[in-house]
């Protein structure tokens, strides 16, 4: 009988499972309400470990808010009673040092060989840290993304992650050695979302470094002049769903990239509370469409 204990759930799988570890919020399009359907689109079951239940994020003004910390436990020991077994595990936007401990070790217990373990390590945006984060979770981030595969900060929180300052002109050179440091703290590959260059004002770009090759990629992101809360969760859930779907890494960046892109141009012409997030909906069958790869550039190695 499916289900039973013995039953070679991965093996013989016809789909892939990940484990998601996110907040739910109802209103305003972030975390696990963006991570289901984009990776569900993409042929993926996702399990949502909810780590808290919001009314909506926490950008809207009275937001409603109900920590999960001890049913994570709970949650974590039915799993482990049912022999789950995942071909990935993604951790984002986490409440305490206590959830960041409990992620740790979620991927200790349920570690496997080719398993993708992805840790957005959420502490910050534009140079601050969030009002949420202290420096007990700094601290303790650090010690989580050690065990990741891939990680996906931004710059503030890659200048957190290595105690250095943040500098929004940081030049090339000395982004890929923050790549490295980073990689060298852990995880195979660290991609670096949102990242200005002081000639370009308008431009962003995303950059990755594979320590198995030693290569470096830059991505170039379209500019527009807004920002919606809950990109850094699609573009991570487009970026995971690529890498299942076979893609390498510069053409999965590629394509998360143009996806958040489209997403929010299809956002921006509507008269629309940027707070609430992306018009997903709209977009989501992009990610069904066949795709054409059109900004990496492998950088020179050292
Ligand atoms: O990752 C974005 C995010 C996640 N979770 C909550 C949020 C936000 C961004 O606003 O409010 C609750």
């Amino acid at each position: 009988m499916p289900g039973g204990s013995n039953y070679l759930q991965l093996m013989f799988s016809p789909i892939k499972r990940i484990a998601a570890i996110h907040d739910l919020s109802g209103y305003g399009k972030v975390s696990l309400t963006v991570v289901i359907p984009i990776l569900s689109s993409m042929g993926f079951q996702v399990c949502p470990l909810p780590t808290a239940v919001l009314s909506s994020n926490t950008e809207m003004p009275g937001f409603r808010f109900v920590d999960l910390t001890d049913n994570m436990r709970d949650f974590i020991e039915h799993w482990k009673s049912l022999n789950l077994e995942f071909n990935a595990i993604y951790s984002g936007f986490l409440g305490s040092h206590h959830q960041i401990e409990m992620v740790k070790d979620f991927i200790e217990y349920f570690r496997r060989p080719d398993q993708l373990v992805v840790v957005d390590p959420v502490l910050g945006d534009d140079g601050r840290l969030y009002d949420s984060m202290t420096p007990d979770m700094v601290n303790e981030m650090k010690t989580l993304i050690a065990r990741a595969g891939i990680i996906t900060p931004n710059l503030t929180e890659a200048c957190a992650l290595l105690d250095i300052p943040y500098d929004e002109k940081m030049n090339e050179p000395e982004l890929k050695q923050l790549l490295k440091a980073l990689s060298n703290a852990g995880p195979q590959i660290v991609i670096i979302t949102n990242v200005h260059k002081s000639d370009r004002k308008k431009q962003t770009f995303v950059y990755a470094y594979n320590k198995l090759d030693r290569r470096t990629w830059k991505v170039q992101c379209d500019y527009v002049p807004a920002n919606y809360p809950g990109t850094g969760d699609a573009f991570t859930s487009v970026l995971i769903g690529c890498l299942m779907q076979g893609d390498s890494l510069p053409v999965a960046l590629d394509r998360a990239v143009q996806f958040i892109s489209t997403a929010v141009r299809a956002t921006y012409g509507h008269a629309h509370d940027p707070k609430a997030g992306i018009f997903l909906e709209r977009v989501l069958p992009n990610l069904s469409a066949p795709f054409r790869p059109s900004s990496f550039e492998l950088l020179e190695q050292d």
